[in-house]
C-alpha cells in the first residue's frame, strides 16, 4: 500500500511515536510509567507490532527482553519486573510470586508466574513481514534466535495448560486473560472459598463487591504458589481453570504463525499445523454457543459456559477458517445494539444490555484499543470490510479526541485510566502504517 499519510495522520503518527519513545526503558517498553512500571507480556507484544513499522530494532529488543523472563519449562510470564524500582512501585511486585524459590524460574530476572494471551509468534511473523529487502537477512537471523523460545512457550501451553485435554489452553487466573475484571469471571470468582481471615470480621465472603476482587486475585496466586505452580495441581485441583475464546483465538493465530515461522527458519511446520487444526476444532466444539450466537468462556470446574457475553466472544474471527455463517452471525451481533450498534465509540468490552455492564468499569464495558485492533484483523480476514472500516475509523477517532488513554467510555469516547498508554499508541502506528508505505526508521 503506497497511500501517503495526510497531515492530520502524520501528526497522529508522530504523537504515537513520542509516547513509545517516552515509555522505552532502554530494553523494553512499560505500559505506562506511573501505573504499570514493569514489562507486561501482551502489552510488549502489541508494542512490538507497532514498533515493527517505526523502529524494528526496538521491536526485536522488546520481544527479546520479554523472553529473558521465560521459565525453563517454557512459561512466558506476564510480568518481567524492573528490580531497580522501589518495592511499592507496583503491587503485586516480585515478592508475591516467590519466583526465586522455583527451580524452573530464570535466574537473575524477577517475573510473575502467570502468562497472558500468547500473541508473540504472531508478532514475530508480522515483524518479518514488515521487513524491507534490506532487513530480510537480519530478520531471518532474529527469527532463528526467537523460534526455539516460541516453540518452548507453545510446548508449555500444550503440555501444562491443556487442562481438559481438549487442545485448548486454560487460564488459571483472571490476570491471564488480560481482561482482569471482566464480568465473565464473576461466577468462578464468586465460587471461591476464601479463608475467613482474609476478610474483615462479619463480612459475607460470597457477596463479591468489587473491592474484594483483589483478595480473590491474590488468593488464587497464593494457591498456585503453595502448589509450586505444578501442572498436576493446575490440572486436578486449582479452582479457577477456564477456556477463554480470546486467549484461545490468539493461541490459534500464533500457532498458525509458528508454522509459517518454522518454514522461514527451515524447521518442520507440520506439528504446528496439526496443533492449529486441533485448536480450531476445539474452539468451535467447546466455546461456540449457538443460542446466543457468540463464543463464550468455558469453566472447566463445572463444565458450563460462562453467562456474560463480552468482546472476547468475537475474537475467534481471527481464525481464517471460521465457518462463514458463524463469522456473519458474529458480525451481526457486533453491529447490534448489544455492542457497536448502541455505542458511539465501539466496541464496548461487555454486552451493553447485560446487568454487569459498566461504561467506566475497566474491562466491564469501556472500549479498549487492543480489542478493537484484534477485531479489525478478524474482520479483514473474513472480508467484512464494513465492520473493518468501522473499527478502523472509530479507533482513530477515539485517540484523536481523547489521546492515547488506557481505555475509553464507549458512548462519548471520554478517555479513562492512564495517559500515554503504550499499546494505544503502538496499535495506532500499526493502523496508520497498514494504509501507507513503510517509512525508514
Ligand atoms: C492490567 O493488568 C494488571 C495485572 O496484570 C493490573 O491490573 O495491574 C490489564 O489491563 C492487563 O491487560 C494489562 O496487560 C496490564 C498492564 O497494562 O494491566
Amino acid at each position: 500500500m503506497t497511500t501517503r499519510l495526510t497531515g492530520d495522520e502524520t501528526a497522529l503518527w508522530d504523537a504515537a511515536a513520542r509516547v513509545l519513545d517516552a515509555n522505552w526503558t532502554g530494553t523494553g517498553t512499560v505500559p505506562s510509567p506511573g501505573l504499570y512500571p514493569h514489562q507486561w507480556s501482551w502489552d510488549s507484544t502489541f508494542v512490538s507490532m507497532g514498533l515493527a513499522r517505526h523502529r524494528r530494532d526496538r521491536a526485536e529488543r522488546e520481544l527479546m527482553s520479554l523472553f529473558r523472563g521465560q521459565w525453563r519449562d517454557g512459561l512466558l510470564p506476564h510480568i518481567v519486573f524492573n528490580t531497580d524500582l522501589a518495592r511499592h512501585a507496583y503491587f503485586p511486585g516480585p515478592e508475591l510470586w516467590h519466583g526465586d524459590r522455583q527451580p524452573a524460574a530464570p535466574s537473575g530476572v524477577h517475573t510473575s508466574a502467570l502468562t497472558q494471551p500468547p500473541l508473540q509468534a504472531l508478532a514475530a511473523l508480522r515483524l518479518h513481514e514488515c521487513a524491507g529487502p534490506a532487513d530480510a537477512e537480519r530478520s531471518r537471523a532474529f527469527l532463528a534466535r526467537l523460534y526455539p523460545m516460541l516453540v518452548a512457550q507453545h510446548r508449555y501451553l500444550a503440555e501444562c495448560r491443556d487442562v481438559d485435554s481438549s487442545g485448548l489452553m486454560a487460564i488459571v487466573h483472571p490476570w491471564e486473560s488480560g481482561m482482569d475484571n471482566s464480568p465473565a469471571w464473576d461466577r468462578p470468582l464468586g465460587a471461591l472459598h476464601l479463608p475467613r481471615a482474609l476478610y474483615a470480621p462479619g463480612r459475607d465472603a460470597y457477596s463479591l463487591p468489587t473491592g474484594e476482587d483483589y483478595e480473590r486475585y491474590v488468593w488464587l496466586v497464593t494457591l498456585l504458589r503453595e502448589a509450586g505452580y505444578r501442572p498436576e495441581y493446575i490440572r486436578d485441583a486449582h479452582p479457577f481453570a477456564i477456556e477463554d475464546p480470546l486467549v484461545n483465538a490468539t493461541y490459534l493465530a500464533s500457532t498458525h504463525a509458528l508454522a509459517e515461522l518454522a518454514a522461514i527458519v527451515g524447521r518442520d511446520p507440520v506439528p504446528h499445523r496439526e496443533r492449529a487444526r486441533l485448536i480450531h476444532g476445539a474452539i468451535l466444539e467447546r466455546l461456540w454457543d449457538c443460542e446466543t450466537g457468540c463464543f463464550r468462556a468455558r469453566d472447566l470446574r463445572d463444565g458450563r459456559l460462562l453467562p456474560v457475553l463480552t468482546v472476547a466472544g468475537f475474537a475467534p474471527l481471527l481464525d481464517p477458517e471460521l465457518p462463514a455463517p458463524i463469522a456473519r452471525g458474529l458480525v451481526d451481533l457486533l453491529l447490534s445494539a448489544r455492542f457497536a450498534g448502541a455505542a458511539g465509540y465501539p466496541v464496548p468490552t461487555c454486552d451493553i444490555q447485560a446487568p454487569a455492564f459498566d461504561r467506566g468499569g475497566y474491562w466491564r464495558g469501556p472500549t479498549w484499543i487492543n480489542t478493537n485492533w484484534l477485531l479489525w484483523h478478524g474482520a479483514l480476514a473474513h472480508g467484512h470490510s464494513v465492520i473493518a472500516d468501522l473499527l478502523y475509523g472509530s479507533t482513530l477517532r477515539l485517540v484523536r479526541q481523547s489521546g492515547f488513554r488506557e481505555y475509553f467510555d464507549p458512548f462519548d469516547g471520554t478517555g479513562r485510566g492512564s495517559h500515554d498508554y503504550s499499546w494505544s499508541a503502538a496499535l495506532v502506528l500499526d493502523l496508520l502504517g497498514a494504509r501507507r508505505a513503510p517509512r525508514a526508521a
